[in-house]
């Protein structure tokens, strides 16, 4: 018992960090303690450039103003409401403003905590649906190697990172992948959209033709794929995807967790692209990351769909008990007013060739063999050290943390996702400082 008292308060071992190295980390520990803006202080007093926006969802920078006296209102005034069967006002305004700013169609509203909540709640109510319609043989999901939706186990089952899979058993049955479109031998440094590659949608209508359509309810795709790498819609991919959904009566699901809220330029991937979703499921920029919330949008078709029976009875059997918590909506309110006076939904597409020109400057540096944007994402692939998978850009993410820039990887490959409050002086910053850094690693 003294022992645990004793403990000193910056003890490093209770703590099972999550997608981490454990024990790299406990044995030299990266400590951020503030945060303003595009930049992060370290434990040492040293200012990190956050060219990730947090994991993808800072998108206006950090401790906004507005945002948080939102939340220190709110907290102050109705911290918690049921969310079963009762109500509170700002959760209404909340979906009406989300709502009315989605792709066209989208009028309804379903909240969550996190995105993965966000990608089970969008499988299920693709699954109901069919079976509110009185289509219940409609039962298998398709997904796409390469595809993260999350940790759970709906997840996990329609995603595609072998590493996410393989230690959970048997998953959800009745599951069939696309393949991935990464095709780095033809669309190697491309800027924005590859040429190569749309063809891959037509690997849907063999699964459909293999399964027969009666059986399919709904594919989820990422418009953009982010935690694996960056991984760009080929010209022509995602319309392909719809016209063969429609065609044979399936869902179309986007998983718009990263791509939501601005990243590529618009509000939404659907807008970017074109292509509108049956349901989009969104968290991160939602809420501008600082209090975990999701959000899924829904036509009015499918939402329509559950509202008959009884009228005393509950038409869709789901929801979590943070539901619309009245804080994150709160926070959500505030980002929205943000994201609206700064024109931050649409700065990624003014800084875009910009980014653009930036990032593919450094081609020709060590080790890079790709080159991927998009609106304000980027992505730098490394070639691999043999038999050592993984290394060097961890390397690189260590030197890089040294010497004043946050980023991320995945594999050998560097993503990049600044804030979109981003400068272009400050665009040009964070390039020359990687430059350096891929210089720096073995
Ligand atoms: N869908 C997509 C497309 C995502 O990118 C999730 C669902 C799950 O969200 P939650 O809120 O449950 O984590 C995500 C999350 C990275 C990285 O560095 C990406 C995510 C999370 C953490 C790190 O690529 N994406």
């Amino acid at each position: 018992m003294l022992d645990r008292l004793n403990k000193k308060p910056n003890d490093l071992s209770a703590f099972w960090m999550p997608f981490t190295a454990n024990r790299q980390f406990k044995q030299a520990p990266r400590m951020l303690v503030a945060a303003q803006d595009m930049h992060y202080t370290a434990d040492d007093g040293r200012k990190v450039m956050d060219g990730t926006a947090g994991l993808w969802c800072v998108n206006a920078g950090h401790c906004r103003p507005k945002i948080t006296e939102a939340i220190q209102k709110q907290a102050a005034e109705l911290d918690y409401a049921p969310a079963f069967q009762m109500g509170h006002p700002i959760v209404f305004e909340f979906a009406n403003r989300l709502a009315a700013m989605s792709p066209e169609g989208m009028d309804h509203v379903f909240f969550t905590n996190s995105g993965s909540e966000s990608v089970e709640t969008a499988l299920k109510i693709a699954l109901a649906y069919h079976r509110a319609r009185g289509d219940g043989s409609r039962f298998r999901l398709i997904g796409r190697e390469r595809g993260y939706h999350g940790v759970n186990f709906g997840g996990i089952s329609v995603g595609g990172i072998v590493s996410n899979r393989k230690m959970f058993g048997t998953l959800l049955t009745g599951v069939d992948h696309l393949p991935h479109t990464h095709l780095p031998a033809k669309n190697a440094f491309t800027r924005g959209e590859p040429e190569h590659g749309a063809d891959l949608a037509d690997e849907l209508e063999r699964i459909v033709t293999l399964h027969d359509a009666s059986t399919v309810a709904a594919v989820i795709v990422e418009p953009v794929a982010g935690s694996t790498g960056v991984l760009i819609p080929p010209k022509g991919y995602l319309k392909r995807l719809r016209e063969i959904c429609d065609k044979h009566g399936i869902l179309l699901i986007f998983d718009e967790v990263i791509t939501g809220f601005g990243r590529l330029g618009a509000p939404f991937a659907a807008d970017y692209f074109g292509v509108v979703p049956d349901i989009m499921t969104t968290a991160k920029g939602v809420t501008n990351g600082v209090i975990p919330m999701g959000a899924v949008f829904v036509k009015k078709e499918i939402h329509d769909a559950f509202m008959n029976g009884p009228e005393h009875m509950i038409e869709f059997f789901h929801g979590y008990t943070y539901s619309g918590n009245p804080i994150a909506c709160a926070a959500g309110l505030a980002t929205l007013d943000t994201y609206q006076e700064e024109g931050l939904l649409t700065r990624a597409s003014e800084l875009s060739d910009h980014w653009a020109d930036a990032l593919h400057s450094l081609k020709g540096e060590p080790h890079v063999i790709d080159i991927r944007n998009i609106g304000l994402v980027g992505a730098i692939e490394l070639e691999s050290i043999p038999g050592e998978p993984t290394k060097r850009a961890f390397s690189a993410f260590l030197k890089a943390f040294e010497r004043g820039l946050l980023i991320r990887t995945t594999g050998d490959i560097i993503a990049l996702s600044p804030p979109l409050i981003i400068t272009k002086g400050q665009i040009d910053e964070m390039i020359d400082n990687l430059r350096d850094v891929l210089r720096m690693v073995d």
